[in-house]
């Protein structure tokens, strides 16, 4: 099951949600700011030991003090244009963030517009592949996984529900 909602990420009561970060998973701005906020100085703690994260894949941590008991942490690209590789590097953030949560057990994850805020992903192309990737994860796993698409600005939520039908 897939839908999207208006709200902001780290106040979800699901399973797991997905952090735009960077691959310093250091912390940083936009929703990956947000998140470290609201979980605590633990969260740093952990990503400290985690040595990075390749842009496309995915690492996992504690939620802390969120409602989420699981962050997965994925660096997006950084739009270039679109010609460097950008759309299979963000459908890889989704499918790796997908994978981690089912192996940790989830039954419920919420992912943020990965890529479309400082890192300048055009929001109508990345949320296609958003829905296109997580719809084909579902099919091809059969996992039963609830997949929450968590947009900040009504604009963002329009163009998801036209997605998603
Ligand atoms: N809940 C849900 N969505 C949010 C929230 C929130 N609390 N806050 C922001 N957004 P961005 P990126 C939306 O810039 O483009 C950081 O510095 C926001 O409106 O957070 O992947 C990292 O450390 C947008 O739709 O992530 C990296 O350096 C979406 O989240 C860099 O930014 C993503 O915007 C990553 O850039």
């Amino acid at each position: 099951m897939m839908k999207a909602i208006r709200g902001d990420i780290t106040k979800l009561e699901v399973d797991a949600i997905v952090n735009a970060a960077n691959t310093s998973l250091l912390g940083g701005g936009g929703v990956d700011g947000a998140i470290h906020r609201a979980a605590g100085p633990e969260l740093l703690q952990e990503c400290r030991m985690l040595n990075g994260c390749k842009t496309g894949e995915a690492k996992v941590t504690r939620g802390y003090r969120l409602p989420a008991k699981w962050v997965v942490h994925t660096p997006g690209p950084v739009w270039n244009g679109g010609t460097k590789g950008e759309a299979e590097k963000l459908a890889g953030c989704y499918r790796n963030s997908l994978k981690l949560a089912a192996e940790k057990g989830a039954k419920s994850i919420a992912f943020p517009g990965i890529s479309t805020g400082i890192y300048g992903y055009p929001v109508e192309e990345a949320a296609g592949i958003a829905v296109g990737t997580c719809r084909h994860f579902l099919e091809e796993t059969g996992n039963g996984i609830e997949v929450v698409f968590c947009c900040f600005s009504a604009r963002d939520l329009g163009v998801y529900r036209r997605l998603l039908g």
